[in-house]
C-alpha cells in the first residue's frame, strides 16, 4: 500500500515493491551474492546483514512503454538509480520522496536497480553515526506510474477563515515534458466546489502553477476530536479527454498563533505527546502500514493527542493515519544534534535545505501537521548556527506560511536564536541527565528565557522530557534504569511540565526503544536508546500506565 486512499483515478499507476527483489551486498564478505527479499525492507533485517554498513543493489523487472514516472518514498539512505543499466537519478537522504521521468521507452521488459548506500562519510551531513540508526535498504515504496505529455506534478490546498467564512487557496503545478508548447484544461473538485482553468498554456519542457481561490459554506472542520477530511480532485483535459488526475486530501483548520499560544481552529492547543522515530526490531526503519497502525493504536490508548516525528519527515502513510484519527503532527527536518562544526560541513545547509524542500511540497495537505520544525539540539547557540537556522526558516515561510515554525534546542541558557521560531521548544532531561527537581530547572530555564532571549511572550513548549528504563530490569533500590526509576521520574517531570502555567504542552522521549548506531554503544545499554515507555518490541514498561494516567487527567483541564 502506497497511501491510506486512491490518488488516481484516470493515471495509471503499479506499486514496484510490495513484491520480492533481487538484493545484492556491492562490498563485503557476501559481495555479489543474490538474494529474493520482501520489499520494501531494510537490510539490516536480513540474518546476513544485520550490521552491515556499505552499499546494496535492489532490482526487478517491469513491462512498461512510452513515457514513465519512477516515485521512491524512501530510500536509505543514498540512492543512485539505474533502469536497464544506465543511470536515471540519484538521491541522498532516507525520508524524503524523490521521483524521475523516462521518455520513449520501447514496449517491453526493463530493468529497475536501485543501489542503497548506507555508509557515513563527508558527503553525508545528516546520516552521521548518533542517538539512532541510518538504515540500509528499499525502506519505502517504489512506484511506476504512465504518464501523457503534461501531468500534474502536485496540488497543495491552504484552507482558511476570512470574515468568519471559510475559503481555501488551491494551487496546482503542472508539468509539460514535450519539446512544444501545450494547452490544457484544468479543473479541480473539492467541498462541492468546481473551479476551471481553461486555454492553460505551458511551454516546452516547463512547469507552470495555475491556483484560485474559493468559498465555502457548512464546511466540517478538521480537529483532532472530529477529524473530517475532505478530498481535492485535480483533472486535465486536453481535446475533451480527461488525460491525468491527482486526487488528494486535505481538512478546513487553520492554525495560529497568539501570544502564548497556538490555536488550531481558534482552540488554545495543549499539547501531550511522544517523540517517536520510525524503528523496528524486525522492519528496521521500514515500518509497514499495519505496524504504523499499532503503534497509534498504543499511543492514542496512552491518551496522547500529538507526535513528534524525531528527527525527521515521516512516511506519508502515518501521516494519513494521524489526519484521519486526529492525531497533531510536529513534522522537522532531518538532523540530530549537529555541533558548529558538523553545520559546516560543505553539504550540510544545502542537504538540510532540500529536506524541507521535499518535506514541505510532500507533506503540505496533512492537516494534522499543525507546525514544522529544523534541526533538534543544533548549533542554536552560535552566531553560525543561528544564521543556518534563520535561512530555514525563511525557505519555511517562503514554501508555507500558513503554519507555525519552531526548533528544539538543549542549549540550557545558552540558546541565541529565539528571535527566529514562533515558538520556542526545549528539550529538557532532569533527574536522568542531572539530579535537578523538574519544577526547579523548568522554572529557572522558562524565566531566562523570559528575560534574556528574544523568546519571550512566545508559545513555549517542552519537546523532550523523560527517562531510560530496560524492560524488566527492576530492583528494591530503583536505580537508573529500572523501570521502577523510569517511572517515578517520568510522574514528577509530566506533573512539573503539566502543572507550569506557561507551558502549553510536552512531548516524552519517547514512545519506544530504538536502535543507535554501533559507536554509540558506549553510552547506551543494548546499543539502543532506552527511553521508550514501550521497548522495541511495543511491551509497556511500568511508566506506561502512569504516563496514560497523567494525560487522561490533563486532558479534562
Ligand atoms: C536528545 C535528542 C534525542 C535523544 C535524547 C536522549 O534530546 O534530541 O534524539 O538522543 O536526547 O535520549 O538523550
Amino acid at each position: 500500500m502506497v497511501r491510506t486512499f486512491n490518488t488516481h483515478k484516470i493515471r495509471k499507476q503499479q506499486e514496484l515493491t510490495g513484491s520480492l527483489w533481487e538484493f545484492t551486498p556491492c562490498q563485503g564478505e557476501k559481495k555479489g551474492n543474490r538474494y529474493q527479499v520482501a520489499t520494501p525492507c531494510c537490510w539490516e533485517n536480513h540474518p546476513e546483514f544485520t550490521s552491515y554498513r556499505g552499499e546494496g543493489e535492489y532490482s526487478r523487472t517491469f513491462m512498461a512503454e512510452g513515457t514513465i514516472r519512477l516515485e521512491f518514498k524512501g530510500v536509505s539512505h543514498t540512492a543512485t538509480v539505474f533502469l536497464d543499466g544506465k543511470e536515471i537519478a540519484s538521491h541522498y537522504n532516507a525520508y524524503t520522496i524523490f521521483s524521475v521521468i523516462v521518455k520513449d521507452l520501447p514496449k517491453g521488459e526493463h530493468t529497475l536497480t536501485v543501489r542503497a548506500d548506507n555508509r557515513f562519510s563527508e558527503d553525508s551531513a545528516l546520516h552521521v553515526p548518533n542517538d539512532y540508526m541510518s538504515y540500509g535498504g528499499l525502506s519505502r515504496p517504489v512506484v511506476l506510474e504512465n504518464i501523457e505529455d503534461i501531468y500534474i506534478s502536485y496540488v497543495h490546498v491552504t484552507p482558511y477563515q476570512e470574515e468568519k467564512k471559510w475559503k481555501a487557496k488551491v494551487e496546482v503545478c503542472l508539468e509539460n515534458i514535450k519539446d512544444k508548447e501545450l494547452c490544457v484544461c484544468v479543473k479541480a473538485e473539492l467541498a462541492g466546489k468546481t473551479i476551471v482553468w481553461e486555454n492553460t498554456k505551458i511551454l516546452g519542457n516547463t512547469k507552470i502553477l495555475v491556483n484560485a481561490v474559493e468559498e465555502f459554506e457548512e464546511v466540517q472542520t478538521w480537529t483532532p476530536k472530529q477529524p473530517n477530511l475532505y478530498t481535492v480532485n485535480i483533472s486535465l483535459i486536453q481535446e475533451d479527454q480527461v488525460i491525468d488526475d491527482l486526487i488528494e486530501r486535505f481538512g478546513f483548520r487553520e492554525v495560529k498563533v497568539e501570544g502564548k499560544d497556538i490555536l488550531l481552529n481558534e482552540e488554545k492547543l495543549k499539547i501531550r505527546g511522544v517523540c517517536r522515530h520510525e524503528d523496528h526490531p524486525q522492519f528496521g526503519c521500514a515500518l509497514p502500514y499495519e505496524a504504523m497502525a499499532a503503534d497509534l493504536e498504543l499511543i492514542k490508548h496512552l491518551g496522547a493527542n500529538s507526535v513528534r516525528t524525531s528527527h525527521y519527515p515521516n512516511d506519508e502513510r502515518f501521516l494519513d493515519l494521524c489526519d484521519e484519527q486526529g492525531i497533531l503532527i510536529w513534522e522537522e527536518n532531518h538532523a540530530r544534534g549537529l555541533s558548529e562544526e558538523d553545520m559546516r560541513n560543505k553539504n550540510f545547509e544545502s542537504q538540510a535545505e532540500q529536506v524541507i524542500e521535499e518535506m514541505i511540497l510532500a507533506h503540505y495537505n496533512h492537516p494534522s501537521i499543525y507546525i514544522w520544525g529544523i534541526l533538534n539540539e543544533c548549533a542554536s547557540d552560535s552566531e553560525y548556527g543561528k544564521e543556518c537556522y534563520q535561512k530555514q526558516f525563511e525557505l519555511i515561510k517562503c514554501l508555507d506560511s500558513s503554519r507555525p515554525h519552531s526548533f528544539a534546542s538543549c542549549k540550557f541558557k545558552t540558546d541565541i536564536s529565539f528571535g527566529l521560531p514562533d515558538v520556542v521548544s526545549y528539550n529538557i532531561y532532569p533527574l536522568w541527565y542531572h539530579d535537578t527537581e523538574p519544577e526547579e530547572y523548568l522554572d529557572d530555564l522558562y524565566q531566562w528565557v523570559q528575560k534574556e532571549t528574544e523568546g519571550s511572550k512566545k508559545p513555549f513548549m517542552i519537546t523532550e522530557i523523560g527517562a531510560g528504563g530496560i524492560y524488566g530490569y527492576r530492583n528494591p533500590y530503583h536505580a537508573k534504569w529500572t523501570e521502577e526509576y523510569q517511572a517515578e521520574t517520568l510522574e514528577k517531570q509530566i506533573r512539573a511540565v503539566c502543572s507550569y502555567p506557561d507551558c502549553i504542552g510536552v512531548y516524552i522521549w519517547q514512545f519506544c526503544d530504538t536502535r543507535v548506531s554501533d559507536e554509540w554503544f558506549h553510552v547506551r545499554p543494548r546499543t539502543m536508546n532506552n527511553k521508550g515507555i514501550v521497548d522495541e518490541f511495543r511491551r509497556p514498561k511500568l511508566c506506561y500506565e502512569i504516563v496514560k494516567k497523567l494525560f487522561e487527567t490533563m486532558s479534562v483541564e
